[in-house]
């Protein structure tokens, strides 16, 4: 059963086959490149890949913009190669997890003309044509007048990207059938886009918007029956108090990306005060045994703050993104969290924190070597730019003269400075900081397992996180503050054993733990002596 729940302790790497690495030299990366990389993904150490959209599609909005949902986008490489590319992840023991796009298809796919009933149509415009909009300042409307069809569609997104009706049953049908067609090359699961917008029945005029959870069951049942194990991971940002019904009991998403305790996170960091951090982990604490919540630093869209207090939201964009071009749509942070952070005790704070939240941690590529953002790019492109591997032209990622996306070149954060073939060479630098980081995270099956809590400290800057699981004891403590904290800990334990480095502290007269930390510092402890762990018998 355990290991049937391999996600409970995946380590999830995010990556675009399109900016990742590029084989055969056309300047756009491709499935060949990419298997020449899982040498490097695997000496990471992560378990589990997820590939941003790769089906051909006019890539309006970097492939979230489908033109067909069986195949492999010729750019990328053939079916052939995407096939060999599973083969060597799966010997590699790496699942591959893919997007799931069902919301909407590119309105090049040839169903928005031939299969009329498959989208939202209304004859006249709707009142709220306007309301609804996902990308304020890009996009104008939800509604959009089809010459052809005579009639207005509905999308959600952009005017290129209409809804598929999901109340059609013939919709749902072809849903499991794309699911059905992945998994059977080998997917170990979807990360499923935009889910709160596929469930959903379209608003017109004031009527209450409904949710249809009972498909989402409908879907998980389906990819279980065809591959027991395989798990949906959802985008959902949805407030604490909603996501209930989104795990169904078990029976809905088996992940969620937690972007509650995401923004929160932030506030923390650009706050240097734990606390709302811990208030966001408390209040999404709820879940049913199987499901899991799948934390991160940043994904591939802009950061969203969207769920904040605006002035709390004003103090992140102050401390993270002062200027203008470094906003997005009102909400939210075009940038890398290197630069964001400036610094580099603050930037392996912020990623020992995520890799230690109670969840599942998702990196994104590039972010273990300390990418920055070039921000000459329009919207989300800003971060979206290729993989730094060298410093040769295009950073090692293209062979030629020009390529899908200008990588940034320029700065302290360009190719020539920041790429992976450096960093190999450099065991203080970040990328075998992250490997062992990793590591030490598998070592912890308590994180992902446990019963957790939030152990006080004294200190409002720092946050102590205690996971039991089968006998066994870690505590995690981070200081976001600039200044060194003592944190106060009680635990009724006698022992902490720190996991990094060769360091022990026992519990004063008072039984409580002392532990100073300098500014952004983080230790990660074992209760009691570390052998237990070692002997712990792993069938409970
Ligand atoms: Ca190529
Ligand atoms: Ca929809």
């Amino acid at each position: 059963m355990i290991g049937d729940l391999w996600y409970k302790n995946a380590i999830v790497y995010s990556l675009d086959v399109e900016t990742y690495l590029d084989a055969n030299g056309d300047g756009i990366g491709d499935f060949e490149g990419l298997t020449r990389r899982l040498d490097y993904l695997e000496g990471l150490g992560v378990t589990a890949v997820w590939l941003t959209p790769f089906q051909p599609s006019p890539r309006r909005d970097d492939g979230y913009d489908i033109a067909d949902f069986y195949g492999v986008d010729r750019r990328f490489g053939s079916g052939g190669d995407f096939v060999e590319f599973m083969r060597e992840a799966d010997s590699r023991g790496i699942r591959v997890l893919m997007d799931l796009v069902v919301n909407h298809t590119s309105n090049e796919h040839p169903w928005f003309q031939e299969r009329h009933n498959w989208y939202v149509w209304s004859k006249r415009r709707p009142a709220n044509w306007r309301s609804g909009v996902v990308f304020p300042g890009v996009q104008k409307s939800t509604w959009t007048y089809d010459k052809r069809a005579r009639e207005y569609y509905f999308h959600r997104f952009y005017d290129f990207q209409p809804d598929l009706d999901m109340d059609n049953p013939r919709v749902r049908e072809e849903v499991r059938r794309i699911m059905g067609f992945w998994l059977q090359l080998g997917v170990a699961g979807f990360r499923m886009d935009a889910v709160p917008f596929v469930l959903e029945k379209p608003p017109r005029g004031k009527a209450k918007p409904q949710i249809h959870f009972e498909y989402l069951e409908q879907f998980r049942e389906f990819l279980q029956w065809r591959v027991g194990d395989a798990v949906l991971l959802g985008e959902a940002n949805v407030m604490p108090q909603e996501t209930q019904p989104y795990f169904g009991g078990g029976h809905g998403l088996h992940m969620m990306f937690n972007f509650w305790v995401n923004q929160h996170l932030w506030l923390a960091l650009a706050t240097g005060d734990a606390q709302p951090l811990a208030r966001a982990l408390r209040a999404t604490r709820k879940l049913p045994p199987t499901a899991q919540w799948a934390h991160f630093l940043r994904n591939n869209d802009e950061l969203d703050l969207g769920r904040l207090a605006s002035a709390d939201r004003r103090q992140v964009f102050a401390t993270f993104a002062p200027e203008e071009s470094m906003q997005l749509y009102g909400r939210g942070i075009r940038r890398r969290p290197a630069p964001m952070m400036g610094d580099a005790k603050r930037l392996r704070l912020a990623y020992s924190l995520v890799l230690s939240l109670p969840g599942t941690p998702v990196l994104r590529y590039g972010d273990e070597i300390g990418m920055g953002e070039n921000l000459r790019l329009k919207e989300r492109n800003a971060i979206r730019t290729p993989m730094q591997w060298s410093d040769e032209p295009h950073g090692g990622f293209s062979t030629a003269a020009t390529v899908v996306r200008t990588p940034v070149e320029r700065g302290p954060y360009a190719y020539q400075h920041v790429n992976v073939e450096e960093q190999r060479r450099d065991p203080t630098s970040l990328l075998q900081w992250t490997a062992r980081m990793i590591r030490l995270r598998k070592q912890c099956p308590e994180i992902g397992w446990g019963d957790w809590r939030i152990v006080p400290t004294g200190s409002r800057a720092v946050l102590a996180i205690e996971y039991r699981w089968r006998g066994s004891m870690i505590i995690c403590v981070h200081n976001l503050a600039d200044e060194p904290r003592e944190a106060k800990l009680d635990l009724g334990v006698d022992m902490l054993a720190n996991l990094v480095d060769a360091e022990q502290i026992d519990a004063d007269r008072g039984g409580v733990h002392n532990v100073v930390l300098e500014p952004y510092g983080y230790r990660w402890f074992r209760a009691g002596a570390v052998t237990p762990a070692l002997a712990r018998d792993v069938a409970g």
